[in-house]
Protein backbone atom coordinates (compact mmCIF):
# COMPACT_ATOMS: atom_id res chain seq x y z
CA UNK A 1 0.00 0.00 0.00
CA UNK A 2 1.37 3.50 -0.86
CA UNK A 3 2.89 5.36 2.09
CA UNK A 4 0.71 8.47 1.51
CA UNK A 5 -2.44 6.34 1.32
CA UNK A 6 -1.50 4.66 4.59
CA UNK A 7 -0.86 7.98 6.31
CA UNK A 8 -4.27 9.33 5.17
CA UNK A 9 -6.01 6.15 6.32
CA UNK A 10 -4.19 6.09 9.67
CA UNK A 11 -5.16 9.74 10.23
CA UNK A 12 -8.83 8.94 9.59
CA UNK A 13 -8.48 5.96 11.93
CA UNK A 14 -7.21 8.19 14.76
CA UNK A 15 -9.89 10.83 14.16
CA UNK A 16 -12.68 8.24 14.20
CA UNK A 17 -11.21 6.58 17.29
CA UNK A 18 -11.53 9.92 19.08
CA UNK A 19 -14.97 10.76 17.66
CA UNK A 20 -16.54 7.42 18.63
CA UNK A 21 -15.67 8.19 22.25
CA UNK A 22 -18.18 11.07 22.18
CA UNK A 23 -21.23 8.98 22.97
CA UNK A 24 -23.95 11.31 21.65
CA UNK A 25 -22.21 11.36 18.24
CA UNK A 26 -21.74 7.59 17.88
CA UNK A 27 -24.95 6.67 16.03
CA UNK A 28 -24.74 9.70 13.76
CA UNK A 29 -21.16 8.90 12.74
CA UNK A 30 -22.01 5.23 12.15
CA UNK A 31 -24.92 6.27 9.91
CA UNK A 32 -22.94 8.81 7.92
CA UNK A 33 -19.85 6.64 7.44
CA UNK A 34 -21.85 3.51 6.50
CA UNK A 35 -23.88 5.61 4.05
CA UNK A 36 -20.76 7.06 2.40
CA UNK A 37 -19.13 3.63 2.27
CA UNK A 38 -22.26 2.27 0.52
CA UNK A 39 -22.39 5.23 -1.85
CA UNK A 40 -18.78 4.61 -2.86
CA UNK A 41 -19.92 1.17 -4.05
CA UNK A 42 -23.03 2.63 -5.75
CA UNK A 43 -25.15 0.74 -3.17
CA UNK A 44 -24.57 -2.40 -5.13
CA UNK A 45 -26.75 -5.26 -3.88
CA UNK A 46 -28.92 -3.03 -1.68
CA UNK A 47 -31.82 -3.39 -4.10
CA UNK A 48 -32.36 -7.03 -5.07
CA UNK A 49 -32.80 -8.20 -8.61
CA UNK A 50 -36.37 -9.46 -8.99
CA UNK A 51 -35.34 -12.96 -9.93
CA UNK A 52 -37.57 -15.20 -7.89
CA UNK A 53 -40.59 -14.48 -10.09
CA UNK A 54 -38.58 -15.78 -13.04
CA UNK A 55 -37.58 -18.96 -11.23
CA UNK A 56 -33.89 -18.48 -10.66
CA UNK A 57 -31.78 -21.36 -9.65
CA UNK A 58 -31.74 -21.26 -5.82
CA UNK A 59 -28.92 -23.37 -4.35
CA UNK A 60 -30.34 -26.48 -2.64
CA UNK A 61 -27.51 -26.66 -0.12
CA UNK A 62 -26.49 -23.40 1.46
CA UNK A 63 -23.35 -21.78 0.00
CA UNK A 64 -20.43 -21.24 2.38
CA UNK A 65 -18.28 -18.12 2.32
CA UNK A 66 -15.06 -17.49 4.23
CA UNK A 67 -14.57 -13.74 4.28
CA UNK A 68 -14.11 -10.65 6.36
CA UNK A 69 -15.79 -7.29 6.45
CA UNK A 70 -12.69 -5.15 5.97
CA UNK A 71 -11.73 -7.04 2.80
CA UNK A 72 -12.86 -5.18 -0.35
CA UNK A 73 -12.74 -8.32 -2.49
CA UNK A 74 -15.11 -10.11 -0.08
CA UNK A 75 -17.51 -7.17 -0.42
CA UNK A 76 -17.83 -7.79 -4.17
CA UNK A 77 -18.96 -11.35 -3.47
CA UNK A 78 -21.44 -10.30 -0.75
CA UNK A 79 -22.84 -7.61 -3.08
CA UNK A 80 -23.47 -10.26 -5.73
CA UNK A 81 -25.11 -12.63 -3.23
CA UNK A 82 -27.29 -9.79 -1.97
CA UNK A 83 -28.30 -8.76 -5.49
CA UNK A 84 -29.23 -12.37 -6.30
CA UNK A 85 -30.96 -12.84 -2.90
CA UNK A 86 -28.91 -15.94 -2.10
CA UNK A 87 -28.53 -16.91 1.54
CA UNK A 88 -25.08 -17.91 2.67
CA UNK A 89 -23.27 -19.39 5.65
CA UNK A 90 -20.55 -16.94 6.67
CA UNK A 91 -17.37 -18.01 8.43
CA UNK A 92 -15.75 -14.71 9.42
CA UNK A 93 -11.96 -14.65 9.06
CA UNK A 94 -10.77 -11.20 10.25
CA UNK A 95 -7.05 -10.51 10.19
CA UNK A 96 -4.99 -11.18 13.30
CA UNK A 97 -2.66 -8.31 12.45
CA UNK A 98 -2.16 -5.57 9.86
CA UNK A 99 1.52 -6.40 9.88
CA UNK A 100 1.49 -9.52 7.80
CA UNK A 101 -0.52 -10.73 4.80
CA UNK A 102 -2.16 -14.11 5.31
CA UNK A 103 -1.14 -14.40 8.95
CA UNK A 104 -2.61 -17.37 10.78
CA UNK A 105 -2.09 -18.26 14.42
CA UNK A 106 -5.15 -17.99 16.68
CA UNK A 107 -7.87 -17.41 14.08
CA UNK A 108 -11.01 -19.54 14.41
CA UNK A 109 -11.60 -20.22 10.71
CA UNK A 110 -8.53 -19.10 8.73
CA UNK A 111 -7.00 -22.54 9.23
CA UNK A 112 -9.98 -24.19 7.50
CA UNK A 113 -9.36 -22.12 4.36
CA UNK A 114 -5.69 -23.03 4.42
CA UNK A 115 -6.65 -26.71 4.63
CA UNK A 116 -9.29 -26.47 1.91
CA UNK A 117 -7.49 -24.29 -0.63
CA UNK A 118 -3.86 -24.24 0.53
CA UNK A 119 -3.70 -20.43 0.93
CA UNK A 120 -4.80 -17.93 3.57
CA UNK A 121 -6.66 -15.64 1.19
CA UNK A 122 -10.19 -14.29 1.10
CA UNK A 123 -12.88 -14.52 -0.15
CA UNK A 124 -13.15 -18.30 -0.45
CA UNK A 125 -16.44 -19.86 -1.60
CA UNK A 126 -17.55 -23.46 -1.10
CA UNK A 127 -20.51 -24.72 -3.13
CA UNK A 128 -21.53 -28.21 -2.03
CA UNK A 129 -24.16 -28.31 -4.80
CA UNK A 130 -21.53 -28.52 -7.50
CA UNK A 131 -18.59 -29.71 -5.40
CA UNK A 132 -16.66 -26.57 -6.38
CA UNK A 133 -14.69 -24.26 -4.14
CA UNK A 134 -12.43 -21.39 -5.07
CA UNK A 135 -10.67 -18.09 -4.39
CA UNK A 136 -10.78 -14.89 -6.49
CA UNK A 137 -13.65 -12.45 -6.04
CA UNK A 138 -14.34 -11.77 -9.71
CA UNK A 139 -14.28 -15.45 -10.53
CA UNK A 140 -16.69 -16.19 -7.66
CA UNK A 141 -19.04 -13.37 -8.76
CA UNK A 142 -19.07 -14.70 -12.34
CA UNK A 143 -19.71 -18.23 -11.05
CA UNK A 144 -22.70 -16.99 -9.00
CA UNK A 145 -24.19 -15.23 -12.02
CA UNK A 146 -23.69 -18.24 -14.25
CA UNK A 147 -25.18 -20.72 -11.79
CA UNK A 148 -27.76 -18.83 -9.76
CA UNK A 149 -29.11 -15.81 -11.68
CA UNK A 150 -31.54 -17.68 -13.93
CA UNK A 151 -29.86 -16.02 -16.93
CA UNK A 152 -30.81 -12.46 -15.92
CA UNK A 153 -28.79 -9.52 -17.14
CA UNK A 154 -26.46 -7.72 -14.78
CA UNK A 155 -27.87 -4.29 -13.84
CA UNK A 156 -25.99 -1.23 -15.12
CA UNK A 157 -24.91 -0.04 -11.65
CA UNK A 158 -23.52 -3.47 -10.84
CA UNK A 159 -21.51 -3.52 -14.06
CA UNK A 160 -20.23 -0.01 -13.36
CA UNK A 161 -19.29 -0.89 -9.79
CA UNK A 162 -17.12 -3.75 -11.08
CA UNK A 163 -15.04 -1.45 -13.30
CA UNK A 164 -11.48 -0.55 -12.28
CA UNK A 165 -11.93 3.13 -11.26
CA UNK A 166 -15.06 2.37 -9.20
CA UNK A 167 -13.39 -0.59 -7.54
CA UNK A 168 -10.36 1.49 -6.53
CA UNK A 169 -12.46 4.46 -5.36
CA UNK A 170 -14.82 2.16 -3.45
CA UNK A 171 -11.96 0.27 -1.81
CA UNK A 172 -10.31 3.49 -0.65
CA UNK A 173 -13.38 5.41 0.57
CA UNK A 174 -14.72 2.35 2.35
CA UNK A 175 -11.41 1.87 4.14
CA UNK A 176 -11.41 5.54 5.17
CA UNK A 177 -14.98 5.44 6.46
CA UNK A 178 -14.83 2.18 8.45
CA UNK A 179 -11.20 2.06 9.65
CA UNK A 180 -11.41 0.72 13.20
CA UNK A 181 -10.11 -2.80 13.88
CA UNK A 182 -13.40 -3.81 15.55
CA UNK A 183 -15.28 -2.95 12.33
CA UNK A 184 -14.68 -6.46 11.07
CA UNK A 185 -11.01 -5.96 10.25
CA UNK A 186 -9.00 -7.42 13.13
CA UNK A 187 -10.11 -10.21 15.45
CA UNK A 188 -11.54 -9.93 18.94
CA UNK A 189 -11.22 -13.19 20.93
CA UNK A 190 -14.64 -14.67 21.62
CA UNK A 191 -16.56 -17.67 22.94
CA UNK A 192 -17.96 -19.71 20.07
CA UNK A 193 -21.78 -20.02 20.16
CA UNK A 194 -23.08 -23.56 19.83
CA UNK A 195 -25.80 -22.81 17.26
CA UNK A 196 -25.50 -20.58 14.20
CA UNK A 197 -26.82 -17.05 14.59
CA UNK A 198 -29.02 -15.64 11.82
CA UNK A 199 -28.99 -12.20 10.26
CA UNK A 200 -31.43 -10.72 7.75
CA UNK A 201 -30.46 -7.79 5.56
CA UNK A 202 -28.81 -6.49 2.44
CA UNK A 203 -25.33 -5.32 1.58
CA UNK A 204 -24.80 -1.61 2.42
CA UNK A 205 -27.87 -1.46 4.69
CA UNK A 206 -26.47 0.45 7.67
CA UNK A 207 -27.88 -1.71 10.49
CA UNK A 208 -27.03 -4.98 8.74
CA UNK A 209 -23.51 -3.76 8.09
CA UNK A 210 -22.87 -2.81 11.72
CA UNK A 211 -24.06 -6.21 12.92
CA UNK A 212 -21.97 -8.01 10.29
CA UNK A 213 -18.92 -6.06 11.46
CA UNK A 214 -19.49 -7.16 15.07
CA UNK A 215 -20.05 -10.80 14.08
CA UNK A 216 -16.93 -10.63 11.96
CA UNK A 217 -14.51 -9.23 14.53
CA UNK A 218 -15.87 -11.75 17.07
CA UNK A 219 -15.47 -14.60 14.52
CA UNK A 220 -19.05 -15.74 15.08
CA UNK A 221 -20.38 -17.90 12.24
CA UNK A 222 -23.90 -17.07 11.01
CA UNK A 223 -26.43 -17.49 8.26
CA UNK A 224 -26.85 -14.31 6.25
CA UNK A 225 -30.33 -14.13 4.73
CA UNK A 226 -30.72 -11.82 1.77
CA UNK A 227 -34.52 -11.91 1.87
CA UNK A 228 -37.43 -9.88 3.17
CA UNK A 229 -38.77 -12.55 5.56
CA UNK A 230 -37.59 -10.40 8.50
CA UNK A 231 -36.91 -6.69 8.34
CA UNK A 232 -33.38 -5.64 7.38
CA UNK A 233 -30.94 -5.64 10.27
CA UNK A 234 -32.72 -8.33 12.32
CA UNK A 235 -30.41 -10.59 14.33
CA UNK A 236 -31.58 -13.82 15.97
CA UNK A 237 -29.56 -15.87 18.39
CA UNK A 238 -31.07 -19.37 18.82
CA UNK A 239 -28.64 -20.01 21.70
CA UNK A 240 -30.45 -17.53 23.91
CA UNK A 241 -33.73 -17.12 21.93
CA UNK A 242 -32.97 -13.39 21.69
CA UNK A 243 -33.90 -11.27 18.71
CA UNK A 244 -32.85 -7.70 17.86
CA UNK A 245 -33.89 -5.19 15.24
CA UNK A 246 -31.67 -2.33 16.42
CA UNK A 247 -28.01 -2.46 15.37
CA UNK A 248 -26.89 -0.68 18.51
CA UNK A 249 -28.61 -3.22 20.78
CA UNK A 250 -27.54 -6.19 18.66
CA UNK A 251 -23.87 -5.12 18.69
CA UNK A 252 -23.88 -4.43 22.46
CA UNK A 253 -25.46 -7.85 23.00
CA UNK A 254 -22.89 -9.64 20.83
CA UNK A 255 -19.91 -8.08 22.59
CA UNK A 256 -21.43 -8.53 26.07
CA UNK A 257 -22.33 -12.19 25.41
CA UNK A 258 -19.41 -13.48 23.38
CA UNK A 259 -16.32 -11.24 23.68
CA UNK A 260 -13.53 -13.03 25.53
CA UNK A 261 -10.51 -10.73 25.25
CA UNK A 262 -9.44 -7.43 23.73
CA UNK A 263 -9.62 -6.51 20.07
CA UNK A 264 -6.21 -6.45 18.40
CA UNK A 265 -5.63 -2.69 18.32
CA UNK A 266 -3.14 -1.61 15.68
CA UNK A 267 -2.63 1.47 13.56
CA UNK A 268 -2.94 1.21 9.79
CA UNK A 269 0.65 2.52 9.74
CA UNK A 270 1.61 -1.01 10.82
CA UNK A 271 0.28 -2.35 7.52
CA UNK A 272 2.65 -4.85 5.92
CA UNK A 273 5.49 -4.05 8.37
CA UNK A 274 6.47 -7.64 8.95
CA UNK A 275 6.06 -8.55 5.29
CA UNK A 276 8.62 -5.88 4.37
CA UNK A 277 10.93 -6.96 7.16
CA UNK A 278 10.58 -10.48 5.87
CA UNK A 279 11.42 -9.35 2.33
CA UNK A 280 14.40 -7.31 3.52
CA UNK A 281 15.67 -10.19 5.62
CA UNK A 282 15.37 -12.63 2.73
CA UNK A 283 17.33 -10.23 0.45
CA UNK A 284 20.32 -10.20 2.84
N1 LIG B 1 -7.33 -11.31 -6.28
C1 LIG B 1 -7.94 -11.70 -5.05
C2 LIG B 1 -7.34 -10.87 -3.92
C3 LIG B 1 -7.80 -11.34 -2.55
C4 LIG B 1 -7.02 -10.70 -1.43
O1 LIG B 1 -5.91 -10.19 -1.61
N2 LIG B 1 -7.60 -10.75 -0.25
C5 LIG B 1 -6.94 -10.18 0.90
C6 LIG B 1 -7.94 -9.43 1.79
S1 LIG B 1 -8.52 -7.99 1.01
C7 LIG B 1 -6.40 -11.29 1.77
O2 LIG B 1 -6.87 -12.40 1.73
N3 LIG B 1 -5.41 -10.94 2.59
C8 LIG B 1 -4.77 -11.84 3.51
C9 LIG B 1 -5.13 -11.53 4.91
O3 LIG B 1 -6.21 -10.97 5.16
O4 LIG B 1 -4.39 -11.92 5.79
C10 LIG B 1 -9.46 -11.54 -5.16
O5 LIG B 1 -9.93 -10.74 -5.98
O6 LIG B 1 -10.18 -12.24 -4.45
Amino acid sequence: MGKLRLIIMATFQSVFRALYKVSFLTSLIHNITCFLAGLSRLFCGTKPLSIYAKGNNIPKKILILYEYEGCPFCRIVRETLSLLSIEVLIYPCPRETFKKYGHLQDSRFRGEVKKLGNKVMFPYLVDENTGKSFYESKYIATYLWENYSGGQKKPLLYRLSMMGPFLILGFFIHALMRPLPSMGILRTPSKRPEKLLELWGREHHVGTKRIREALCTLEIPYILHHSEVESKGTLKDPNTQKSFSSAKEACSYLFASYQDGSTTEESLLDYGKDDQRGKRASKK
